[in-house]
């Protein structure tokens, strides 16, 4: 069985997606996901200029193969093009192995670990009150693990605190403007530190002591800021504190791993093992973040998976709206299988994105099932992608209060 056509869709029902669609002699055809969230033009020419002349013609079964005929076979390694691009490619013949044997692919990782995985809501407020609101809606919604962003006084917009919503409401937070040119917010390390504790206080007074809670700190802290706020949290017993320093510094996890017990969590911006080596071998961390689709598909996922376990370290895939139905299934279908899964983050897409991508995975009590179809599961409407053109869309930038660009 031989790929005879690789195609790249993009498409944009209320945010980007990038999606390959590799179809064999067979006429079986599998879909990857390669969205790289503001770059999403990048990958497409990585795909269709350098990587779908490759592939056909290929055997479609030698998935090992494929993999390491496009990481080594480039020269230029790793980076969050390269490996979308290839997990893309990793995801689609997966998606066809699984749809030619008759089995879900989770049933050619091993089979099931678990009745379904614990998926995280991302709750957020500008205040406490609103924050509430967003909690009860995610506890309303079946969430049973949920991410606590806040707004901070003195500072006017914060990443990840979306639309304040009335109960009842669907979530609105969305990563990317669908701006020009990124949209700028501010930033205060010290108003930030000051206020989260007694956000978690709060929370904890409100929500009771069982309620699995996390928080994303998302690159801004320096080691010494990070353990401050890791320490600072240990009353409230989190579920994790999210890339709390600047990920691609595997040594300054050293520094807070030695100061605070509050669990640590990091890597959605990394993807490669390489990426995780320190981090993993001196057990700086207790999860695995990045995502399938960006950390070169379930291939290199499982294997770096299974070098966490030897350390007990476990998997917290990044999942929010930009990682596309496709990449979500494929992070279900390998989070189902692996022993060592921890949670994996869950944000629903839009309705119009479900409509393009038809998913088989499911949300039930709380916990997430990538379902029975064989293969990965999903589907995608062509003309309906169509009717939805690519719209420049980025993360935006975040300065200091005195215009200092800064990690965020
Ligand atoms: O594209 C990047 C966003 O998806 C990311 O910043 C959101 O931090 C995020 C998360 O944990 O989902
Ligand atoms: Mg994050």
């Amino acid at each position: 069985m031989r790929i005879e056509r690789a195609e790249v869709l993009v498409t944009s029902p209320g945010r980007n997606f990038v999606t390959l669609r590799i179809t064999t002699t067979d006429g079986v055809v599998g879909l990857g996901d390669a969205t790289l969230n503001g770059r999403e033009l990048a990958v497409v020419s990585y795909l269709r200029d350098h990587l779908v002349p490759l592939l056909v013609g290929r055997e479609a079964n030698d998935i090992e193969d494929t993999w390491q005929y496009l990481y080594r076979g480039a020269y230029w390694r790793r980076g969050p093009v390269t490996m979308s691009a290839i997990a893309a490619v990793d995801m689609a013949l997966w998606d066809i192995k699984g749809k030619v044997a008759g089995l879900p692919v989770y049933q050619l990782l091993g089979g099931r670990s678990r009745r379904g995985g614990l998926a995280y809501g991302h709750a957020s407020g500008s205040t406490l009150e609103a924050l509430f609101t967003s909690v009860r809606n995610h506890l309303d919604e079946g969430f049973r693990a949920i991410r606590i962003q806040t707004g901070v006084p003195g500072l006017k917009k914060i990443y990840g605190v979306g639309g304040d919503q009335a109960r009842g409401q669907k979530y609105d937070y969305e990563p990317a403007g669908r701006t020009a040119v990124p949209v700028e917010e501010d930033w205060d390390t010290r108003f930030y530190l000051q206020h989260i504790p007694g956000v978690f206080e709060a929370v904890r007074a409100e929500f009771g002591a069982g309620l699995p809670l996390l928080h994303d700190a998302h690159h801004r802290l320096t080691p010494n800021q990070a353990a401050q706020l890791g320490r600072s949290l240990e009353p409230y017993d989190l579920f994790w504190l999210e890339d709390c320093t600047p990920a691609e510094n595997q040594e300054a996890l050293r520094r807070v791993r030695a100061m605070t017990t509050t669990p640590l969590a990091i890597g959605e911006v990394l993807n490669s093992v390489h990426d995780y080596q320190t981090l993993i071998t001196e057990q700086l961390i207790d999860y695995v973040r990045s995502s399938v689709t960006h950390g070169g598909g379930i291939t290199a996922m499982r294997k770096l998976m299974d070098f966490a376990a030897i350390y007990g370290i476990r998997s917290g895939f990044h999942g929010p709206t930009d990682i596309s139905p496709v990449g979500m299934a494929a992070a279900l279908h390998l989070s189902i299988a692996l022993h060592n899964f921890g949670i994996v983050e869950y944000m629903p897409h839009n309705a119009q994105t479900l409509e393009v991508f038809r998913t088989g995975y499911t949300f039930t009590d709380g916990l997430l099932d990538p379902g029975e179809a064989p293969g990965l599961g999903v589907e995608v409407d062509d003309e309906l992608a169509a009717t939805f053109p690519y719209t420049p869309a980025y993360l935006p930038v975040n300065r200091l209060l005195d215009g200092t660009v800064h990690d965020w």
